[in-house]
């Protein structure tokens, strides 16, 4: 971008965030783009903290109740794929206001030419751009104070966040460029694994979201075994069978995805799912994959309606991962007013 100078990098120490929106349950994406990916990190002793990102949902229309129940349920997914509350630090974001502050100082230094490139503003706004909230293209502007309200330094997420990560860095370089700091570190995306991109189960070439209008074309993570087992046997595929090698899977989005998605909860390679399934119809691949979706997924589904039954037990779990994130990111965010030349004279 043309503003942007890249300046040498001081070193930061290694620190993950991410975050996941409650516009909706979510979905199979979410858990092998996402969530897997964060409960890794987690075990890799790399200090993660994990938001979900409430004002970022409300870019779009919430309805105030569904909105809080998606939080939790948001919350209890995280916790039942594995994300250790004392381990990690897990909260909503609108319970640290840190993040809207830092997101306002950076509208102030995204350029609106940046934020127009932005393919999933396009993709949401589709011809109705004139009508779409203020706050659905100041979106990305707002997740790079996420990330640098922590000076985090690793972000792992799924393909479809790539360009917004690249503007998150853009901002940063620009902020230690305006005002002659070394203070933001340049974010690394953390994109990795088969599945970063998980497709529609309806249509290879879309991709699977909690808020496409057919719920045939995903995968939720509340949904019971029977019904995981149907939406697999019924998805969409072409009439020939399974290749011997990736390059005859160039042309076939929804046989590629299906692969795709064996290969990451198996924890094996593509390579490795061809290999095992050279020749074979989808009249064998398919419920293979619907058995190993339900021996994979079916436990943190009941882990989640378990802790759902006690909402409160999540509620103080956000807050308390609230008040660790806060202790983290207010002083940054003080010195931040102090670079741009804010008077901060109240007593605290
Ligand atoms: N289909 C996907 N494949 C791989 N990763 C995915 N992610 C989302 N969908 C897929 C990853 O999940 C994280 C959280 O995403 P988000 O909830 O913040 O928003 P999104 O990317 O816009 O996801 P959705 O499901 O499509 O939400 P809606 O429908 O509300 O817009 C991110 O790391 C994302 O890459």
């Amino acid at each position: 971008m043309a503003d942007a100078v890249q300046t040498p990098q001081p070193t930061f120490p290694p620190r993950i965030f991410s975050g996941i929106q409650p516009s909706g349950g979510l979905t199979l994406g979410n858990y092998l783009g996402a969530l897997k990916r964060f409960v890794e990190k987690q075990e890799e002793g790399i200090e993660t903290i994990y938001c979900m990102v409430d004002m970022h949902a409300i870019t779009v229309w919430q309805d105030p109740e569904k909105l809080r129940q998606q939080t939790r349920e948001g919350a209890a997914a995280f916790i039942a794929a594995g994300i250790d509350p004392a381990r990690s630090i897990l909260f909503n974001q609108s319970q640290v206001t840190a993040h809207v502050e830092l997101g306002w100082i950076f509208n102030c230094i995204a350029r609106m030419g940046w934020m127009s490139r932005m393919t999933q503003f396009k993709d949401k706004a589709g011809k109705n751009s004139e009508n779409v909230s203020l706050g659905l293209f100041a979106y990305p502007s707002l997740m790079a104070a996420d990330i640098l309200a922590y000076k985090a330094t690793h972000v792992p997420v799924g393909d479809d966040q790539k360009q917004h990560l690249e503007l998150c860095r853009d901002i940063a370089i620009k902020f230690n460029n305006d005002y002659k700091v070394d203070f933001f570190p340049v974010v690394e995306p953390v994109i990795e694994g088969a599945a970063t991109r998980v497709m529609s189960l309806r249509d290879g070439t879309k991709k699977m979201s909690k808020s496409d209008p057919s719920d045939q074309s995903r995968i939720n993570l509340t949904d019971d075994a029977d019904t995981i087992s149907k939406k697999i046997r019924k998805a969409k595929t072409d009439p020939e069978p399974l290749p011997d090698n990736l390059d005859g899977l160039k042309d076939r989005p929804e046989a590629r995805n299906l692969v795709n998605i064996y290969a990451a909860l198996a924890g094996h390679t593509p390579e490795q799912v061809i290999r095992d399934y050279a020749g074979a119809q989808f009249g064998t691949f398919k419920p293979a994959l619907a058995d190993l979706a339900v021996a994979k997924l079916e436990p943190i589904t009941l882990e989640m309606n378990r802790l759902m039954q006690d909402p409160a037990e999540i509620d103080r779990i956000l807050g308390a991962g609230a008040d660790r994130a806060e202790a983290i990111a207010r002083p940054i965010v003080d010195q931040v007013y102090d670079i741009v030349g804010m008077i901060r004279s109240r007593r605290r």
